[in-house]
This record gives C-alpha cells, sequence and structure tokens, in this order.
C-alpha cells in the first residue's frame, strides 16, 4: 500500500493538562514517522475550515470555542495505514466510553462538555487528511 500522512491535533486540553509528549510518545510507538509538529493557537478561519463538514450542527460552535481556548500540537505523521491507525490509536469519539489502551481511553474523560475535550483529532480519510494538511501546513 502507498505510504499516507494524516494530520493529528493534540487538543487544548491534552496541551493543558501536559499530555502531548505521551501522545506523541504513543504514535512514535507505534512507529509512524513525524513529519512536522507546530504548537500553535489556531483561530476561526482555520477552524472553521477544519470543521467545515460540521457547519449547522449544534456542537460546532462549542467545539470551536474549545479548540481556540489554547494552543493545540499540530503534527503530520507519516506511515502506511496511518491515518486508520491513529483513529484505532485514539478510539472512540466520546473518551468516556473509548476503550482502554486507546489515547481517549486511558487518558480522557467527561469534564462537563460531554464528548467535545477527547483530547485528539484524527484524519478520517485520505482526502480529509489532505485537505487538513493543506490548511493547518500550506508548505507541506
Ligand atoms: P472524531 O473527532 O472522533 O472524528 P467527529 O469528527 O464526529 O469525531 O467530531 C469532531 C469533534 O466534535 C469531536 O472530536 C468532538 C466533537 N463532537 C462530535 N460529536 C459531538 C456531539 N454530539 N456533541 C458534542 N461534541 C461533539
Ligand atoms: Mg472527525
Amino acid at each position: 500500500p502507498q505510504t499516507e500522512r494524516t494530520l493529528i491535533l493534540v487538543k487544548p486540553d491534552g496541551v493543558r493538562r501536559g499530555l502531548a509528549g505521551e501522545i506523541l510518545r504513543r504514535v512514535e510507538a507505534k512507529g509512524y514517522t513525524l513529519v512536522a509538529v507546530e504548537l500553535r493557537t489556531a483561530d476561526d478561519a482555520l477552524l472553521g475550515a477544519h470543521y467545515a463538514e460540521h457547519e449547522g450542527k449544534p456542537f460546532l460552535a462549542p467545539l470551536v470555542d474549545f479548540m481556540k481556548s489554547g494552543p493545540v500540537l499540530a503534527v503530520v505523521a507519516e506511515g502506511q495505514r496511518v491515518i486508520e491507525g491513529f483513529r484505532t490509536l485514539a478510539g472512540a469519539t466520546d473518551p468516556t466510553v473509548a476503550p482502554p489502551g486507546t489515547i481517549r481511553g486511558d487518558l480522557g474523560r467527561d469534564w462537563g462538555l460531554k464528548v467535545i475535550q477527547n483530547l485528539v483529532h484524527g484524519s478520517d480519510s485520505v482526502e480529509s487528511a489532505q485537505r487538513e494538511i493543506g490548511l493547518w501546513f500550506p508548505s507541506l
């Protein structure tokens, strides 16, 4: 299979809790290669584009507010089937029920916003990965 790239974000809750290193450690330990890593605070334009698929959903505004609440660690990782592989590492969207062994299952919980604070984002398809990498790392 072709080598793939995916966009990973350690969300503001993960950075604030000091879990960025632990999350990157898991990505590296799984065997994926880090291509780019950058700490930055996203604005409305970037987040609106990033979450375009969720336009019209009731959780979009609180999600964007949360994503702007502090720096995120944006990461591009590479490897065969890394898109599927990172989503497996991340676990289910809801950290309360994500299985132990996963990033969200081991390190996440409900802090009062249901599933919004779930530590990480990972692209869900080759097309979204290309689109999202273009948004966060236009030089790649
Ligand atoms: P994922 O991040 O697992 O790909 P998603 O793309 O469906 O999940 O949603 C993007 C983010 O939006 C998700 O990480 C957390 C938040 N979210 C999703 N569904 C939600 C809901 N029903 N209520 C509140 N936040 C939600
Ligand atoms: Mg998604």
